[in-house]
């Protein structure tokens, strides 16, 4: 029996690595859909009600883990600018609802008439700015958050792809801000085309990744 280097103890219980072992694979045979082809160890843990012991197997491949590991940062690198991005998606919400409240400039007769009456059931030039706004970031950030996801799972390098995030993340603030402030020409339309290109990179990349399965 020895200590596998990932040792990991349960806080509650002993959780042991247990080395494959004649004995122990008697004991807990691998499952039969089991296609592990490097060592395996057996993780062995004392039900905390009970004495018996359940088991479950799992590869013992350091450099798989480590690969896990990264891929994780990565998605994790992904997920915080999806994040951000979907909030700022939100704050534009709250701005147009903002908006039609200063302007009084409803989109449904039901909310005019709560708010001063049927001629309040009116578009408004702010208003549709900020759909517009809105509309554009339903176009690229849900492609975005689609390609990222798919993306990370590649096993691209954290910096380049923390680079592909930040670009297209800073591209879209840009983008927004240039919209609802109604920046100077062609301010709108850079950010949009350099948010576009870590989509444009991110998409052929994945290609590459998938071209033999086509
Ligand atoms: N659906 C967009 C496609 C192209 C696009 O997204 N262009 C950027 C840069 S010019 C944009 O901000 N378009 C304004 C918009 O979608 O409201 C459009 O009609 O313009």
């Amino acid at each position: 029996m020895a200590r596998c280097l990932l040792f990991e103890s349960c806080d509650r219980c002993l959780g042991e690595w247990v080395e494959e072992s004649p004995t122990v694979q008697k004991r807990f045979p691998p499952p039969p859909s089991c296609t592990l082809t490097f060592q395996q160890v057996l993780r062995t843990h004392r039900t905390h009600s009970s004495s018996s012991i359940s088991a479950s197997w799992l590869p013992l491949d350091h450099s798989k883990d480590t690969m896990a590991v990264i891929r994780n940062e990565i998605f994790s690198c992904f997920v915080f600018y999806g994040v951000l991005l979907v909030i700022k998606m939100y704050i534009i919400a709250v701005i147009t609802g903002q908006v039609r409240l200063r302007k009084k400039a409803f989109a449904n007769p039901e909310d005019a008439l709560r708010h001063g009456g049927l001629q309040y059931h009116r578009d408004d030039p702010y208003v549709e700015r900020c759909r517009r706004a809105h509309w554009n970031d339903l176009e690229n950030i849900i492609p975005f958050l689609f390609l990222g996801a798919i993306y990370s799972m590649t096993g691209p390098s954290l910096t380049v792809a923390r680079l592909h995030f930040v670009v297209f993340f800073l591209g879209r603030v840009v983008h927004t801000i240039a919209y609802l402030f109604a920046l100077q020409a062609p301010t709108r339309s850079l950010a949009y085309t350099v948010a576009q290109i870590p989509c444009v990179s991110m998409a052929v990349q994945i290609l590459m990744a998938v071209t033999t399965y086509a």
